[in-house]
């Protein structure tokens, strides 16, 4: 692995962590433009979308591509899901200039790039450089930008919840989403210990949470939901083994298990989740972690199936259920008197 320093690539040693304090200490995404300006219009076949199947962060953008219709509007490469010496590479050649590398997409971006070369990047093809390669603010793009040429206008991000939702999101985001990777690329025990507790009293706090309500900002699902279940989603195959995230599986916490699988089950979700690479990118290419580089067979997951029993707030759902049943019945009751006295 390696990054960039004005313009050229450097490859580093490897390591996550500040050599100072033993944590893993994000770096901030430099590109932030949105779409809808003079700069970048609302265009077809414009923009192209670079993601890895593997990254959280990347995995975002494609279930909002998904969810709001814009597979035609935004295609997408994938790139290999090992990164290595030269950071992220493409299995062949992409499409737009036959690049091998997405070093090579930040350096035509700007010859002078210093910074990680992260995905997902969303591309404008017209003045050939990168929009955006932050995640986050590419949901609310992708949230509300191409609404007027997909004739899709739901909306994950409603004006009403948006202080909820933010404030859900900065915890998520310092807690679980960076968490992991904090307990996982932590070089000392001190800094490791401490991403570990504060990881699974935020997990504990969005069990809790979950008990009572179905999503994490009430009744309807938010962008905030989809923040997290990419984690989620990762955690038992990746995070508790390779990242030693282990005091316990999401499997074993009912009510985020339950959220999880109900995620997944959401129309198109599990064709954006490839566990294949997920496994591939992080045991192969994290080789200060998992110097052998083997990739473990298991776990065996499934999250197709749907319990009724193990959440509390399926349970309401199911008590719900009964109660509509009840309604039904009833109704169906007074129409079939409705019907007697109408044909007697
Ligand atoms: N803030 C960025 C973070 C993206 C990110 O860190 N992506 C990882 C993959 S999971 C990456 O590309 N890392 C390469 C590197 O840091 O060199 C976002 O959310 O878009």
């Amino acid at each position: 692995m390696g990054m960039m320093i004005d313009g050229r690539w450097e490859t580093d040693d490897g390591v996550w962590a500040s050599k100072k304090d033993g944590q893993f200490h994000r770096a901030q995404s430099q590109f932030r433009c949105r779409i809808g300006d003079d700069c970048f219009p609302v265009e077809p076949d414009r923009y192209h979308l670079y993601v890895s199947l593997a990254c959280p962060w990347a995995h975002r953008t494609l279930i909002f591509r998904k969810l709001k219709g814009l597979e035609k509007i935004i295609p997408v490469t994938i790139v290999h899901p090992h990164m290595l010496d030269q950071g992220w590479q493409f299995a062949e050649p992409e499409p737009l200039y036959g690049f091998t590398h997405a070093h090579q997409l930040y350096a035509l971006a700007d010859p002078h790039f210093s910074g990680r070369v992260t995905v997902p990047i969303l591309w404008d093809k017209k003045s050939q450089t990168i929009v955006c390669n932050e995640s986050a603010e590419m949901i609310r793009i992708f949230n509300s930008a191409f609404n007027a040429l997909t004739g899709n206008s739901d909306d994950y991000y409603p004006t009403e919840l948006r202080t909820e939702i933010d404030e859900i999101n900065a915890f998520v985001y310092d807690n679980i989403n960076n968490g992991v990777y904090q307990c996982g690329f932590a070089t000392t025990q001190d800094a490791y210990e401490s991403a570990f507790d504060h990881l699974f009293a935020a997990l504990d706090t969005v069990e809790s949470r979950l008990a009572d309500q179905h999503y994490l900002v009430g009744k309807q699902i938010t962008e905030a939901d989809w923040r997290l279940f990419t984690t989620l989603i990762r955690f038992d195959a990746v995070y508790f083994g390779h990242f030693k995230c282990n005091r316990n599986r999401i499997a074993d916490m009912p009510n985020l298990s339950g959220y999880l699988r109900d995620l997944y089950q959401q129309p198109g979700i599990a064709d954006t989740v490839d566990f294949d690479h997920i496994k591939q990118h992080y045991y192969f290419s994290h080789e200060s972690i998992n110097p052998t580089r083997i990739v473990p067979k298991g776990p065996a997951l499934d999250f197709d199936f749907t319990d009724q029993d193990n959440r509390a707030h399926q349970n309401n759902r199911a008590h719900q259920n009964n109660l509509a049943h009840q309604d039904n019945l009833a109704h169906q009751k007074n129409s079939a008197h409705h019907r007697d006295r109408f044909s007697s």
